[in-house]
């Protein structure tokens, strides 16, 4: 790896195929990766909005507690934006519950899935009118060049800040020109907690992370034999991150194009991070990407936090 500035992996480029197997890459690594975007094809989206109502899986709730609880305060230290977009927005549940109280705003939602992004737009102009939306299928750094630099609300919620490392999260938020950030993040807790949310007694998170050899064997044509391979989540307590694991019991895997590699049993493919933070991370991170933290709202049982940060003034 070179030593030049940190990529923001979500950045995209090269369309769909393209990507694919530049993501495919990390499979010929030590230790071999595939980026979490991969997760989001139909049944990936289907798969991770069931984890958001899987009893282990705290956080959707957590954090939709927080915005029921406290949208108006919210929206007031925000400063009442008339435009808010939104990075990864899904199905942009959590959000509608902003934009209701907002009442006349232009929402500008970004995801890579158009199927979670259709849902999400046919819902919101069907219940709140007043709500402009103006859906991007892309990927983060998408919502740059649509809009204006200036006063705008960026919404990042979910923890999906969580997927980046510090350096990846600082530099995909100092690209975004927006005056005001509301950021989601899990708190650091149990790893007994955090190792049931990402691995969960259903099995729905082993599925969801099975699915990304379900469409690399699709859509690249792979020959990941499904049943050598399984989910594990594990704790590294030094780096406060939950990481999720493909684990093989063994398997030479052939990626046209690319070429083959003997994966031994034991070995496995990373395939997401997800942090866990404290106060002091959370501002340091906000600070590096040149914001300060205003104010945090957090559920009532202390899990997950919301912050609202403004674009500190030059110096
Ligand atoms: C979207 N992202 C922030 C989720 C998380 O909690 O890190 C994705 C997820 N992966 C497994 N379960 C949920």
């Amino acid at each position: 790896m070179s030593s030049a500035a940190p990529r923001v992996p979500w950045a995209g480029g090269g369309g769909i195929t393209g990507a694919l197997l530049d993501a495919a890459r990390g499979l010929f690594r030590d230790p071999a990766t595939l980026p979490p975007w991969l997760f989001y094809d139909a049944r990936g989206s289907e798969l991770f909005e069931e984890i958001t109502r899987l009893p282990e899986y705290y956080l959707t709730r957590a954090e939709r507690e927080i915005f029921e609880t406290y949208a108006e305060a919210i929206l007031e230290a925000a400063g009442r934006p008339s435009l808010i977009a939104e990075l990864g927005a899904g199905t942009a549940e959590k959000t509608e519950i902003l934009l209701r109280t907002a009442g006349r705003c232009r929402y500008v939602p970004v995801d890579v899935s158009e199927a979670a992004m259709a849902v999400a737009v046919e819902r919101i102009r069907a219940s709140l009118p007043e709500v402009d939306v103006r859906p991007v299928v892309g990927t983060h750094l998408d919502v740059v060049p649509i809009v204006a630099t200036g006063a705008w609300l960026l919404v990042f919620i979910g923890s999906s800040i969580g997927n980046f490392d510090d350096d990846e999260a600082v530099a995909l938020l100092s690209a975004m020109p927006a005056d005001r950030l509301l950021l989601g993040t899990d708190r650091k807790k149990d790893p007994d907690v955090l190792i049931r949310a990402y691995d969960d007694a259903a099995g729905v998170t082993a599925a969801f992370d099975l699915n990304l050899l379900v469409r690399l064997n699709r859509e690249l044509g792979t020959d990941f034999a499904l049943d050598r391979w399984h989910h594990e989540a594990r704790w590294d307590d030094a780096r406060s991150r939950i990481e999720m694991h493909l684990v093989t019991s063994g398997q030479e895997v052939t990626v046209p194009g690319l070429g083959s590699r003997i994966f031994a049993p034991g070995e496995s493919i990373h395939t997401e991070s997800c942090h866990k933070y404290d106060r002091e991370h959370v501002e340091r991170i906000l600070r590096r990407s040149g914001f300060v933290r205003e104010v945090t709202f957090t559920d009532a049982a202390g899990r997950f936090d919301v912050h609202l940060a403004r674009r500190a003034p030059p110096r």
